[in-house]
């Protein structure tokens, strides 16, 4: 880039799923230029890459959906109470066709770097092509989930069998008839694809870490009603979702659940347990996600269901979780995945009895005995929230790295800006609600936010605004304590970044509450954007 016939634009924007298409379509109602870029080769982020079979959403369908267009919720009907993979990408290629910023993406292209250029205060990005544009807004509408983790397995170069990862699962599907299947995983997409497998493998053979605590989520068609109600009470249910804490409305009773008797509370747990909905559970009580005594009756209830769905009393043993609040790794919901494991064709191996020693070209040994193996799919996760973004070589003022920047953990104001990156905005970036809501919720408001940002900056011409670094410190650190009250810390997983071997250990996301930050986040804007520094 020499400056010299390189693209220009008002606003680069990273990402293609429900944050990038919103963007993009901001971008445009500001009568602003617009560059979209998305690896993908169509639109849809995470729905695009995440195709194996029996993969779902675990937010019910109507409510992961965008609010903001009318004739996006008039001319879109849902089909199933929760939303299966193949029917959100349909709904987003149909929400970017309807909103007309498809052709904003280049699509099939990687951006790999993006530096600020100080002396014109513009952003320079790079794509895997080599193509350079320039920006005077970069926004990230990278995802939370959206790079994969494959454990570095010692070995696995060496097994001769087929390797899937779930989160980049080939278009065309894996034909497993006939073959001797090995799963490595059971958070969601696990718990998710194991009986699909386990159907079509001659035998499949589940390798655990950690068990998961799992909601069946009695999946089934929607009614004329259901949906013709949830269209003509739209504005109500979105006032209700972003006034609540998770996006997710529930009741939550008053008294704490150590107050109510075991019958009592059994009683609360069963009634909402057939509401299949995992914030009505967690949410019951008050105090379940924040003692630990009071998360142990939930948890014990749910291991309840596990004794009722398995046959053999010690399997169900092996797959109850015992090392973790119930909540503090994310609830999976699943059909018939307990059930599964009284197949005759399908074994749990637990690798904490048995540990992992290598992959071989047969199979994989564990605790000094090989598994002979045809293909094995991973279902081994992501690197959350921050490895999207460091994925890419980000460099801001002076050439600050974001990596350097974020080795110990990522800083930000408000999960949108951080200081020395001028005129970035993340949406849902670390420190902002991201999953531990309704993540459409979470990302309306952050576009709104942001959007209404932009404009402001372009009404007064301003060419550069970034947060001051006290502001981020600060906000940084008071983010990480609320936490501390939670017991989210205890949860060895991706929320924290324990997952990924050498990630900082820190919980990524502000648990506040969605009701609470956007309220900051209004504060922040109706204070002439209180913390950020504009020139
Ligand atoms: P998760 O929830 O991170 O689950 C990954 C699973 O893979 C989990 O059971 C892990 O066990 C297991 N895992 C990861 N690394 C290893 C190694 N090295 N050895 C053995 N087992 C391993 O990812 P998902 O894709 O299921 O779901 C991610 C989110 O996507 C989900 O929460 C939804 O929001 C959508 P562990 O628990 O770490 O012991």
């Amino acid at each position: 880039d020499r400056g010299v016939d390189v693209p220009t634009v008002d606003g680069v924007v990273i990402g293609a799923g429900f944050s990038g298409i919103y963007m993009v379509h901001k971008f445009r109602e500001l009568g602003l230029t617009v560059q979209g870029f998305e690896a993908g080769d169509g639109v849809g982020g995470t729905w695009f890459w995440n195709r194996y079979p029996g993969a779902r959403c675990d937010v019910i369908s109507m409510e992961y959906a965008y609010t903001f267009a009318p004739e996006l919720i008039d001319e879109w009907t849902w089909t199933e109470r929760y939303p299966s993979q193949p029917e959100i990408l349909r709904y987003l290629n149909f929400a970017a066709d309807r909103l007309g910023v498809t052709p904003d993406f280049q699509f099939n292209t990687r951006v790999v770097s993006a530096w600020f250029d100080d002396s014109a205060a513009q952003w320079v990005t790079t794509t895997d092509s080599g193509a350079v544009t320039r920006s005077k807004y970069l926004i990230t509408a990278v995802g939370c989930l959206s790079t994969s983790l494959t454990p570095d397995f010692p070995g696995l170069a060496d097994f001769a069998g087929d390797v899937v990862h779930t989160a980049d699962w080939p278009a065309a599907g894996v034909d497993f008839t006939g073959k001797r299947v090995g799963v490595i995983g059971t958070g969601s997409s696990g718990v998710q694809v194991i009986p699909l497998l386990a159907q079509q493998a001659e035998h499949l053979t589940v390798f655990q870490r950690t068990p998961a605590f799992s909601l069946a989520c009695g999946n089934r068609a929607l009614t004329d009603e259901e949906v013709r109600n949830f269209k003509d009470t739209i504005d109500e249910h979105k006032a209700k979702s972003m006034a609540s804490g998770t996006g997710q409305y529930t009741d939550t009773l008053e008294v704490s659940a150590l107050e109510h008797s075991p019958q009592q509370r059994e009683s609360v747990y069963q009634e909402r347990w057939d509401r299949h909905r995992a914030i009505d559970l967690i949410a019951s009580y008050p105090d379940l996600f924040s003692n630990r005594e009071a998360n142990e009756t939930i948890a014990e209830f749910f291991r309840s269901k596990i004794r009722e769905a398995v046959a053999d009393p010690e399997l169900a043993e092996k797959l109850s979780p015992r090392t973790y609040p119930l909540g503090a790794k994310r609830i999976t919901l699943d059909t018939d995945y307990f059930q599964t494991y009284n197949r005759d064709n399908v074994d749990l191996i637990s690798l904490r009895e048995q540990p992992l020693e290598t992959f071989t070209d047969k199979g994989l040994r564990v605790g000094g005995t090989e598994v002979e193996l045809d293909a094995v799919v991973l279902a081994t996760g992501f690197d959350a929230i921050t490895g999207p973004l460091l994925n890419m070589d980000i460099r801001g003022v002076g050439g600050t790295k974001l990596k350097d920047k974020w080795a110990d953990g990522p800083t930000t104001y408000l999960g949108i800006a951080v200081d020395e990156f001028p005129n970035m905005f993340m949406i849902t970036g670390p420190g902002s609600p991201n999953v531990l809501t309704n993540v459409i919720c979470a990302i309306e408001q952050h576009v709104e936010w942001t959007a209404d940002f932009i404009a402001a900056l372009e009404r007064r011409g301003a060419t550069r605004v970034e947060p001051s670094a006290a502001d981020a410190a600060k906000w940084t650190s008071d983010a990480v304590a609320l936490a501390d009250d939670t017991l989210y810390p205890e949860g060895e997983s991706w929320y924290t970044g324990v997952n990924v071997p050498g990630k900082p250990r820190v919980i990524m996301s502000y648990v506040g509450g969605l009701d609470v930050y956007r309220q900051a986040c209004d504060e922040v804007a109706a204070d002439d954007y209180r913390g950020f520094v504009v020139a």
